[in-house]
């Protein structure tokens, strides 16, 4: 059955292909300026169908050929550096957005254009090549997606990427002063005061591990302290940060925008892992977003170093009276893994990781003791229930059950939240776990279609499951992830499908797809460099500086050669005028290092030194039409 729709798919594609490249080439040997008129839009028919999936088909993972999927799925690539697009609940994976790390495909960290988002060292080469991303989370407005952006963490190197959802690409990085180890990351979902502000302004970022603030490497690990920072979704600058006790690990932020907080796994504050599992509780430490930002208003804050940035005191030693409280710690059994925000807007979970407990904690009661309603802070926690071994994420269905990775067990146990609260509350008769479900193997994090919206929809779980083992063909020592697909609709779960992933994504969102309006081709005035008009081609020179301006039209760059001097400093500038979605070219340099793609109505830039005289052929390295091997120009450096 499948072999026989893989055919059918090829060959269809294959067709489609053919068709418009035939007439493309016609089109364009007649004045080698091709093609203006629009492709047949295979996107358009293969919509009209995609709502139709179930039909006939009794596995909705298997699409079939031309349909689309359902959901979007963000997936961050782990220690590949990258976010990953893929459609749910087909699993395909469909685009890999580069952000942190180079990009051999699209060129990310060879133009210009991307090395200025990068951020690179005086003498112009990138600062940072290497990344290691975990969370993935949109921006919200009224507690769903708004389609705007996206934001993704650098462990490694402690920055935060913003992508842009109408174009999925990466526009912007900020770089976190004084935090080593930026594990979690949250927006917000509305201001805690403007009410008129409903939708994403903020973007928490927990720091995971305890440097010298100032970092003067120094040993003594009693001056170590994390921050908790948080940034301005638009200016992407870092707006305040606190200073802690113990450590940040995951993050989450409420509903009504008054709280953010994040598990904390390192309450010893210890060196050496020993220590740091040394306590039998650790905490979930909230923050009060109106307070902090009022005390940095009133000026009661430090810098740290360089730093600008306006740091508040969050330490337990500081924040003893509850009325003037800028934290709360609540405590949370041994070494705490992740935290999430229940779709009903009342509780944040907390998976136990070596204890085999859920803690979950009631919003409104730690704002009661904020307010000085409530005596213990630990009064906040309704429910502390045995879910089973090694829970890391959680989960929701928006019908009241949440979904907990069990990394030890190799499980996902699904339970209802309102029946541990029973539980807990002294209903031994109360049964909480509703299912439990063997996944291959050790999941880390899952999660569920729209399941961190208050439009969580209950129908597909995914989970990232860190070991593969024997569910794919071998293929020497370094094993692919196991990503499983869960049908989570009806009160048992059943599982859809196994997809092989490349190491190594952590978390991931998934969300419908009407929740974006992607563009698939550029505004030409978003780039200041654009070369406008093919007439405007040539090479200008300015003593050794010289600037080559060039434009793409399938299946002819504007110039066909362009000379230049040894030791000319070069800044090469190339448009693509092709205006068709999907006709994106490429333009590779031999032997100069440098290879770069531009897609409809896009400009990108490089820079280089003419250092080696000779004949260079620049061609086309992305395939675009029936002479594309014929699409070169030649680049004449003179000794
Ligand atoms: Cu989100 Cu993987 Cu960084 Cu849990 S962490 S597994
Ligand atoms: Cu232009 Cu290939
Ligand atoms: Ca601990």
């Amino acid at each position: 059955m499948s072999e026989d729709k893989k055919i059918k798919s090829d060959s269809a594609a294959l067709t489609s292909r053919r068709s418009f490249l035939n007439t493309a080439a016609i089109a364009s040997l007649g004045g080698l300026v091709a093609c203006s008129e629009k492709p047949s839009s295979m996107a358009a028919s293969a919509a009209g169908s995609a709502s139709a999936h179930a039909q006939g088909n009794s596995n909705p993972a298997h699409l079939k050929p031309g349909e689309l999927d359902e959901y979007y799925g963000l997936w961050s690539g782990g220690h590949t550096g990258d976010m990953r697009v893929l459609g749910i609940p087909s699993g395909r994976e469909i685009l890999r957005i580069p952000c942190f790390v180079p990009d051999a495909l699209v060129g990310w960290g060879i133009t210009n254009e991307s090395k200025k988002v990068m951020g690179t060292k005086p003498d112009g080469s990138l600062k940072y090549t290497v990344a290691d991303t975990h969370h993935t989370h949109a921006s919200y407005k009224d507690g769903n997606y708004d389609g705007r952006y996206a934001f993704i963490n650098d462990k490694i190197n402690s920055r935060i990427a913003r992508i842009r959802l109408d174009y999925f690409i990466c526009d912007k990085i900020t770089e976190l002063p004084n935090v080593q180890g930026f594990h979690g990351i949250f927006p917000d979902k509305r201001d805690p005061v403007d009410p008129k502000i409903n939708y994403t302004t903020r973007v928490f970022c927990g720091g995971e591990f305890s440097v010298p603030l100032p970092n003067a490497g120094t040993e003594d690990s009693s001056q170590y302290r994390s921050l908790f920072s948080c940034v301005d979704a638009e200016t992407m600058e870092v707006r305040w940060q606190v200073l802690i006790d113990g450590n940040c690990d995951l993050v989450a932020t409420s509903y009504d925008g008054k709280l953010a907080a994040t598990n904390q796994y390192n309450t010893e504050m210890g060196v050496h892992y020993e220590d740091m599992m040394s306590a039998e509780r650790d905490a979930c430490l909230f923050f009060n977003v109106a307070r902090i930002e009022e005390a940095v208003k009133a000026g009661k804050f430090k810098t740290i170093g360089d730093s600008k940035v306006p740091v508040v005191d969050g330490t337990h030693a500081a924040n003893k009276d509850p009325k003037t409280a800028l934290t709360a710690y609540v405590s949370v059994p041994k070494n705490p893994h992740g935290v999430n925000a229940s779709p009903d807007g009342k509780y944040f979970i907390c998976a136990g990781k070596l204890s085999p407990t859920a803690t979950v904690i009631d919003l409104s009661r730690v704002l009661d003791w904020f307010d000085g309603k409530l005596e213990k802070i630990d009064g906040a926690i309704v429910a502390e229930v045995e879910l089973g071994l090694g829970p890391l994420h959680t989960a929701f269905d928006g019908r009241g059950n949440a979904f907990t990775t069990l990394f030890l067990d190799s499980q996902i146990v699904k339970w209802n939240v309102a029946a541990a609260i029973k539980f807990h509350s002294g209903d031994k008769t109360a049964k909480y776990v509703v299912d439990r479900l063997d996944v291959q193997y050790q999941p880390g994090h899952l999660n569920a279609s729209q399941s961190e919206t208050k439009a969580a929809d209950g129908k597909y779980l995914a989970v990232g499951c860190k070991f593969s083992k024997d569910r794919f063909l071998p293929v020497g020592p370094l094993h692919p992830e196991n990503e499983q697909l869960i049908d989570i609709s009806g009160e048992k779960m059943v599982l859809m499908a196994d997809h092989p992933v490349r190491g190594e994504p952590h978390d991931f969102i998934i969300f419908k797809r009407d929740l974006v309006r992607p563009k698939q081709v550029y505004d030409l005035n978003e780039f200041p460099l654009a070369v406008k008009d093919a007439k405007d081609s040539g090479v200008v020179r300015n003593g050794k500086k010289v600037t080559v301006r060039l434009t793409s039209l399938a299946p002819a760059f504007s110039m066909r050669e362009f000379k230049l001097k040894k030791g000319d400093e070069v800044t090469l500038i190339l448009t693509n005028l092709d205006k068709i979605e999907d006709l994106t070219h490429g333009f590779a340099i031999p032997k100069y290092n440098i290879n770069f793609i531009v897609n409809p109505q896009e400009t990108a830039s490089v820079s280089f030194i003419a250092d080696k005289p000779g004949v260079f052929w620049c061609y086309c390295t992305h395939f675009c039409h029936a002479l594309h091997l014929e699409m070169r120009t030649r680049m004449i450096v003179e000794a």
